[in-house]
């Protein structure tokens, strides 16, 4: 056969294939081993020099003309591939979901979305950032000392460093989302970060990750009764009550000064938690006013601006208000624990609606 017609055969072949298989076996008959295009290129060895020179080059052409439609046709093969999948496995997400398969929002979520209402509602953005953080941004910017207990192996998870790489840590708080967006941003901030956190403890009252929120305002002349106010707002919303009490008791965390802890004044009738009076104290929050040396750490200057910052346990404020007792349910993923705590889907908290609706 000339090499013009095993040209146009296999170009045709090529063209020809309608499935991946098809198309490889009009690739091993023409450059597989024995292929019709591969005993051309042997048989190159045996011909004179004159007529080496000669065609070598035309075999070479037909070689790489044959790969190039092969190449192509397997794109093209591809293509078709991937869009009949998706054509036969496309789902109608408007269909109405079985009733025996209709899932909940879980508690964790739904109080989330809680706590965004009501801050958004006070102007707090929410800021988000890594759960894999570097040692300065969880530690070090937020004035916690190389010897701190904290970044004990026992209380941190660390990661394996690369070679001549950082060690990082899962972020045991999320006060670096805040330290990132000082650090990015110009202030005045109003910004809640709520997520996932790590610490080395489990028992009954302690689970390896949990989630926290915690807020941060950065302004000019921002003092103690600011904090007061906005967490006394926040638990009247949170907990939908009115008579609530508040009750400061200093403390001391290395990010904040001065800090305290803050009780939330409550009663225990019947044995259920109820938020208001004064009859017992729950520690619902810790809290204070931002250290200088942090902002300073973040680049900006703490005799221009002041502000205050808030932690508390999200799991912890989802089993006082909506009474479970074992915190490590929270992670069992059990279906008939899910059913009846969690939260009809369109149950979307608003305030007015009440954001426990
Ligand atoms: C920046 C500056 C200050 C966040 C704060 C607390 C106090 C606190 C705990 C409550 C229960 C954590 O989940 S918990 O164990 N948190 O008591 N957190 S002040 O202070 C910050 C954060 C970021 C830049």
């Amino acid at each position: 056969m000339t090499t013009d017609a095993l040209r146009g055969e296999t170009l045709a072949s090529i063209d020809a294939a309608q499935t991946p298989e098809a198309l490889e076996a009009v690739r091993v008959a023409a450059l597989g081993k024995s292929g019709s295009i591969s005993q051309l290129m042997k048989g190159l060895g045996g011909l004179a020099p004159d007529e080496r020179l000669k065609v070598a080059p035309v075999y070479q052409a037909l070689r790489e003309e044959v790969s190039a439609a092969l190449e192509a046709k397997k794109t093209e093969l591809g293509k078709a591939a991937l869009s009949a999948r998706l054509a036969s496995e496309r789902q109608d997400l408007s269909l109405p979901s079985s009733p025996l398969l209709s899932g909940t929002v879980h508690p964790i979520s739904q109080v989330m979305d809680e706590l965004s209402e009501i801050f958004a509602d006070l102007g707090f953005a929410v800021a988000e950032g890594p759960e894999i953080e570097s040692d300065w941004h969880n530690f070090t910017a937020l004035n916690i000392p190389p010897e701190h207990p904290a970044r004990a192996m026992h209380d941190t998870f660390y990661a394996t460093p690369a070679e001549g790489g950082e060690r990082m840590v899962l972020r045991t708080h999320t006060s670096p989302v805040q330290i990132r967006t000082m650090m990015a941003g110009k202030p005045p901030f109003r910004i809640i970060a709520p997520g996932r956190v790590y610490r080395s403890d489990s028992d009954a009252t302690h689970t390896p990750m949990f989630h926290q929120v915690e807020g941060l305002v950065i302004d000019r002349g921002i003092h103690l009764g600011h904090l007061k106010w906005t967490l006394e707002t926040f638990v009247k919303a949170f907990f939908e009550v009115d008579d609530v009490t508040l009750r400061l008791r200093p403390s001391f965390f290395p990010f904040t000064e001065p800090s305290v802890e803050v009780d939330v004044g409550c009663s225990w009738e019947g044995g259920t938690l109820k938020v208001g009076g004064t009859s017992s104290w729950l520690e619902i929050l810790g809290s204070g006013m931002v250290h200088p040396k942090v902002i300073a750490n973040c680049g900006l200057d703490p005799n221009e601006w002041q502000g205050f910052a808030f932690g508390c346990g999200i799991d912890r404020l989802a089993m006082l208000k909506y009474g479970m007792t074992d915190l490590r349910a929270f992670f069992d993923a059990d279906l008939r624990w899910l059913k009846h705590f969690g939260f009809a889907s369109l149950d979307v908290p608003t305030l007015s609606a009440g954001v426990g609706a």
